[in-house]
Parts: C-alpha cells; structure tokens; sequence
C-alpha cells in the first residue's frame, strides 16, 4: 500500500504532459493541414484523411529543417521539422491542388476562414510582403491576373526598435475592379525578423470587414484595411492551386524569407482559448513592437 501510495504521489508532482501540436489542431477541426514531418510522405495533409490535399514538393523547398521543437515549444517532440524556403532566390513553394468549385479551399460571402502557421522569418525589408499560403495569384496557365482568393502574409515595417514582421491579410473582391478590388489587412504591431519561431492566426469572415484579427504567440492584436479599404464582398473564386511559401510564380520578391511550419487552414473561427493552446511555449513571449512607418505599399502588379 505504502509503495502504492508513493507511486501515486510522484505520478501526481509530475506536470501535466502538454497534448502534441497535432492533437490540438485536430481538435478543431482544420479543412486542411501540413506539418512538414513525414520524410517519406513529406507534405502529407493531416485533417480528415483528405490525401487529396498532399502538397507537391518543389524542387527547392528544404523539408529536413528543424521546426519549434521541445523543451522550449512543449507540444513538439525534439525533431519536428518545418519546410525551408531560403535555400533559393527564387520559385521554392509548395502547391495543392483546389479540388475543383465548392471546394474546402473556396469562401463564400459570410463564410469565416482561419489560417495558422509556424513562421521563422529570418529578415525582411520595409515594403515587402511575403507569402506564408494563399490561393490563386500563382500565374498558373490558365488562371487570371490577380485571382487573389486569400492570402496570409507578412510584411515588412519600421518600429521604433527597428524592422517588424506584421501579420497581413490579403484577397481580390469577385468585383475585379482594378486596384479598388485589393484588399488588405496588416497588425499594427509585429515582431522583430530572425531565428525566433512565432505561433500566426489570422481570421476574417468575408463580407463583415470589423471580423479581421491577428494573433501573435497567442496575443490579439489590432490591424487596418488597407489598398482598396474595406470591403463587404466576397473573394474571387476559382479552381487555382493554394501555394505554400511563394507566389507570383515564385518571384523572388514575395518568396518566404524563412522556415514555415504546421499549416493549417479551418472553416470556422478558434476562440481565444485554443489559440493560446495552439501557441503554447515556455519562457516570456517574444516583444511585439508598434509600426511606425505604415504607409500604404500596393502589391507588385500582377503578371500577365
Ligand atoms: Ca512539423
Ligand atoms: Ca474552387
């Protein structure tokens, strides 16, 4: 009994054993989601055995990097691996397929989408606005200009501490009306660029333009719409392949500056609770910074 007692004792004074990254995105249900961690299946699709979504490789996309690993990031084991798109100038993404009309990847007007992801974005510039995952916009044979559909991104901006990344979301109104037709919306807060990994939400229900948030490491912050405003129309819609890590047909201009991880994308928004579960580290969280330069930047023209 004695011995019993002492066991139990010691199971109790152990910590509770954090659930895994993967288990807590499941439990929310994503339409699709990557983790990078399969070398011989290595862009696998994770939600609901859709194998459809299987991202293919490109040719210059790392998969053997280190992700957020344990002790630090508790929920990952100490190999997690993320995909690294540094290795090139140039033309390293990953592409899915949009299963075809309706599809988990196509909005429609009052429907939410919620995208995450792991980032280490190493540097980026004032102005520039890099890819994490979009639909369209690839310059796929085939596809029009600027066929926008989502797009989380990061952008580049000064704080009085120097260069921030902000969190930016960005779609084509089906109107297709010129530059009025961009919409986007950036934080006005980020964090500093570097070896740092940082846990990435952005959620916006189409045609309620007050729905946009951002959350860094679990902290919502606040943004602005900015290019053509806001708008209560839905995305353009089309069956053009979602990207991972570039855009544009790779121009280097908007190639992920860094390492990219545990992707995934939800129909439906997450509360404040599982975001903070899905962001879970140990150790202060990384300091945000105000922008102080947040002057308007038109993404490049779309290629014919
Ligand atoms: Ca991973
Ligand atoms: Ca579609």
């Amino acid at each position: 009994m004695r011995i019993l007692s002492v066991a139990l004792a010691t199971f109790l004074a152990l910590p509770v054993p954090a659930a895994e990254h993967r288990e807590e995105v499941l439990r929310d249900s994503p339409a699709a989601y990557w983790r990078f961690d399969d070398a011989l299946d290595c862009c696998a699709q994770e939600a609901t055995d859709k194998r459809a979504l299987k991202a293919d490789r490109g040719e210059n996309v790392s998969l053997i990097a280190p992700g957020p690993r344990a002790p630090k990031f508790p929920n990952f084991d100490a190999h997690n691996v993320a995909a690294d798109f540094t290795e090139v100038k140039s033309g390293a993404f990953l592409r899915v397929a949009d299963p075809g009309a309706r599809s988990e990847f196509d909005f429609q007007k009052d429907t939410t989408i919620t995208i995450e992801a792991w980032v280490q974005c190493r540097a980026l510039g004032e102005g520039r606005l890099v890819y994490i995952i979009s639909k369209g916009r690839t310059g796929n044979p085939g596809t029009k200009a600027g066929n926008q559909s989502w797009a989380l991104c990061l952008r580049g901006a000064r704080s009085a501490k120097g260069a921030v990344a902000c969190p930016s979301f960005l779609f084509r109104d089906a109107k297709n009306d010129g530059d009025r037709s961009w919409h986007r919306w950036t934080t006005t807060r980020g964090f500093p660029p570097g070896e740092e990994w940082h846990h990435l939400v952005v959620s916006y229900t189409f045609g309620k333009p007050g729905s946009a948030k951002a959350w860094v490491n679990g902290v919502a912050l606040d943004g602005a719409w900015d290019l053509g405003g806001a708008t209560t129309l839905e995305p353009v819609l089309d069956d053009d392949e979602v990207w991972i890590g570039g855009s544009m047909g790779g121009a280097a201009e908007n190639q992920f500056p860094g390492a990219i991880d545990e992707v995934a994308v939800y129909r439906a928004a997450l509360t404040q609770e599982r975001i903070a579960r899905h962001a879970q580290r140990e150790g202060p969280l990384p300091e945000l910074a105000a922008v102080t330069s947040a002057d308007p930047v038109p993404p490049a023209p779309p290629k014919p």
